[in-house]
Parts: structure tokens; sequence; C-alpha cells
């Protein structure tokens, strides 16, 4: 019996600072609705959903930072998300940023979870890959300070029994360290969910501003294709507040195939039925790590330690 999931890529279109939690949780839910009428199983949402992303701009204000923080999930404000995948029966993958007090330290995570059709929460995931810088830089068009603004998840890449599958979590920059889906393709997954705030200029490496697209799929083609996984990758896309964010959801098959695609930079839903045993030859012959991999006889330093290789 093929274990189909239907999966709905829900690409959100900008979320201005002026737009209310609710009024973003509102788009999220009619992007819901037309994911169950179209026999989704599960909704992906990207990074940060419920706010705009925040860390492009500097903010001195403690209090302020905090705003764009959840102190519990669900929250207030994404509580009719999760009343609304009850009733519907839907699954859903949603980022959004957390205040931790579980050590008694107040701790700010760019965290995601994974909430099964009975709108349980199967899994947490907290960002280890934090690009940017932690201070101000004025002279930018504009700032990635989530090494200001987060904390290094440390909650690792694990993946979880859900949908009739294994699933796995990561977010936006993760995409782009292979690292991050072998530790997943270590624990056998079949589905990675992830959401991105990708901007489409880089303001201190305008030359790489060409290749966003390109990066992006290849990143996700490449985890998916090495890990025999398939990847959901679901952007917040269009300007937000001044900074143009890259569109291009896609669910990629894990023969690395893009098997559909947002076509705009706006709330846009992608959907595709998945077969979750599409993975299995590749993890049973070209990817059979037990068989073929050898982490032992790497003779290449994994650390950057300088040293070169003896030849
Ligand atoms: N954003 C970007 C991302 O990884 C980035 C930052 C873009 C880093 C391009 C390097 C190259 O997609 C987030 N939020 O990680």
């Amino acid at each position: 019996m093929p274990r189909v999931l239907t999966v709905a890529a829900a690409q959100l279109g900008p979320i201005q600072r002026s737009d209310s939690r609710a009024a973003a949780v509102e788009r999220m839910i009619a992007l819901m609705r037309e994911a169950k009428a179209m026999g989704a199983d599960v909704i992906v949402y990207p990074e940060a959903a419920l706010t705009a992303f925040f860390p492009h701009w500097f903010i001195s204000d403690d209090r302020e930072i905090d705003s764009y923080f959840e102190r519990e999930m669900p929250s207030t404000d994404s509580k009719p998300l999760f009343d609304e995948a009850r009733r519907l029966k839907i699954g859903f993958h949603l980022g959004y940023c957390e205040l931790d007090y579980a050590t008694g330290a107040k701790r700010r995570f760019n965290t995601a979870i994974l909430v099964d059709k009975q709108g349980e929460i199967i899994g947490k995931y907290r960002k280890i890959h934090l690009p940017g810088y932690v201070e101000n830089r004025p002279g930018a068009p504009f700032q990635n300070l989530e090494k200001r603004y987060f904390e290094v998840g440390d909650l690792g890449f694990r993946a979880w029994r859900g949908f009739g599958g294994v699933m796995g979590m990561m977010i936006c920059n993760d995409r782009r360290w292979p690292e991050s889906y072998r530790v997943l393709g270590l624990q056998d997954v079949e589905m990675i969910f992830l959401g991105y705030n990708t901007p489409a200029h880089h303001p201190f490496t305008p030359e790489h501003d060409r290749l966003g697209h390109f990066h992006n799929e290849l990143s996700m083609q490449a985890g998916a294709y090495q890990n025999a996984t398939w990847v959901v990758g679901v952007a917040k896309a269009g300007v937000e507040e001044g900074v143009d964010q890259i569109g291009g959801s896609v669910i990629v098959a894990p023969t690395g195939e893009i098997v559909a695609r947002a076509l705009t930079n706006a709330d846009e839903l992608v959907v595709a039925r998945c077969d979750l045993d599409l993975g299995r030859s590749y993890k049973e012959s070209t990817f059979n790590f037990a068989k073929h991999r050898r982490v032992e006889h790497y003779k290449m330093i994994v650390e950057r330690t300088g040293a070169i290789p003896p030849n």
C-alpha cells in the first residue's frame, strides 16, 4: 500500500511591521482551507511566519525585540490556526520566533514546529545555522542580525514519526549546509520541512545576487537527492519592510527533481502528492550509508584546522 502524502507548500507574501499576527494567521487559515479542499494532509508555512522578518533591521529596545516572539505555542494569536487545523484534520509546519524560560533565563530562538492532524505538536526544531552578524552595520541597506537576536538552536536535527513516515525540520540558512540534511538522513528521514526568508540582494556580496534562485534550488535538490528524502521549502516572499525577498517555494522529490514550484512572490499554494517510498530504492542502493559511507576512512580533517591532507 503506497504511503502517499499530499503536501501543500504555503508560500506567504510579505508581512509588514504594521500587519498584526491575527492578519497573518487569517491569511494562513485561508491557505489552509484551500489546501484541505485540494486534499492536503499537511500544510507547510515559512520561517518566522507570524511577523515581519525583524532581523533585517536594528532594534535597540529589548521589549521591542521581544514583541516579535511567542511566549507559548499555541499563542493567543496562533490558536485559531491550531483550532482550524484540528477542525479540518490537517497537519502543519510553522516557523515562529520563540521565547523560552525553561532554564530560568530568557532565551530567544528561531523555531519551527510540526503539528499532527489532531493539533498536537509532534516535534520542535530551533535554528542552528544563524547567518548574519551581531553588531548593526548602519551603512548597509538592510541588516541580518540573527546572531544578535537568536541563540543557536539546542535541539539538534531530529527526525520524528508522523504522517505515516519519518519527518524532519530545518530552517532557512540550514538548507545551505549539507550537515543539516545528512544528520536527518542518518535517521532515515523521508520528508524535510523548511521555511525561509531570503533577500534577493546581498549587501556585502552583490555578485551573489544573480544566483539567488539557483543556490536556493541547488541546496534543496542536493540535500534531497544525497539523503533520498523529500524536501519542502517554503518562502516568505516579496518586498517586506523594503527588503525584496525571493519566492521560489518548491517541493523536491528524493530523486532531486523539483515536482512543483511557486510562480509568484505572493501568498500561493503549491501542492503535490508525495510517495514516501520514492526514496527507498536510493536508500537501498546509491545512498545505502551502511554499505558505502566510510566516515572512518575520510582522511580530510573535518574541522578547518589548516592541516594539509596527506598526499
Ligand atoms: N536568510 C538567508 C538564507 O540563508 C543568506 C541568509 C542568504 C545567507 C544567502 C547566505 C546567502 O537564505 C536566512 N534567514 O537564513
